[in-house]
């Protein structure tokens, strides 16, 4: 079965296309080049989810469509960075800003709480309609400091509940049988079929 994330994060579409396994095959925006910039203006995850897959399904009606919104909420920051992950230290933040924002926001605080959680939340169309939403979250602690080399984005930071090592000190496979996008795509299976 094929399809098409609309997403131009390529760890996104990595980690899709290990949780899918060989029988889904599975491609990104990154070579769709006159598909128009995606203002993701909702206010949650799942608004934002349903907008990037409208946009893209509208454009590609014969696809099915997968888009994933997703980030992270720290209790002590209030929620934050949470739909504002990607861009937490501005416009252009590369995942490594965004990382040393979290930790300088921490250090303001007098020992603050580390509790937070991942969220993700997926939203599949076809023919410019949503078929079905879902959503998965991993729940754990913001690390003293950030550790690890694989992942992406806040991966370095995060403490899954249960474990010692960051998710970026995790090999992939183990962090996609515990990831918020693991568990949201646990949820879809069934529709998928897979
Ligand atoms: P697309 O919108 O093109 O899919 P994006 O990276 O902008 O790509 P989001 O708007 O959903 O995606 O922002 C999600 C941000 O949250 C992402 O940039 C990461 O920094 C963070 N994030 C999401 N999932 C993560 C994960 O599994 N590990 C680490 N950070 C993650």
């Amino acid at each position: 079965m094929k399809i098409l994330l609309a997403t131009r994060n390529r760890h996104k579409t990595r980690e899709f296309a290990d949780l899918l396994g060989p029988q889904f095959q599975v491609t990104d925006l990154s070579n769709e080049h006159d598909l128009p910039e995606i203002a993701e203006t909702g206010s949650t995850f799942e608004e934002n989810a349903a907008i990037k897959a409208l946009a893209v399904s509208r454009v590609r009606p014969k696809e099915l469509v997968i888009a994933d919104d997703s980030g992270l909420e720290v209790d002590a920051l209030g929620g934050a960075p949470g739909i504002c992950s990607a861009r937490f230290a501005g416009d252009r933040a590369t995942d490594r800003d965004n990382v040393e924002k979290l930790f300088r926001e921490l250090e303001k605080l007098h020992r603050p709480r580390r509790s937070a959680r991942f969220r993700c939340v997926i939203v599949i169309a076809h023919n410019g309609k949503i078929l079905k939403a879902v959503s998965g979250e991993s729940r754990g602690l913001i690390a003293d400091s950030p550790r690890g080399e694989n992942g992406f984005g806040y991966d370095p930071a995060f403490v899954a509940a249960g474990f010692t090592e960051t998710f970026a000190e995790l090999p992939a496979e183990v962090k996609n049988r515990i990831s918020h996008r693991a568990r949201a795509l646990e949820k879809l299976r069934e529709f998928l079929g897979g």
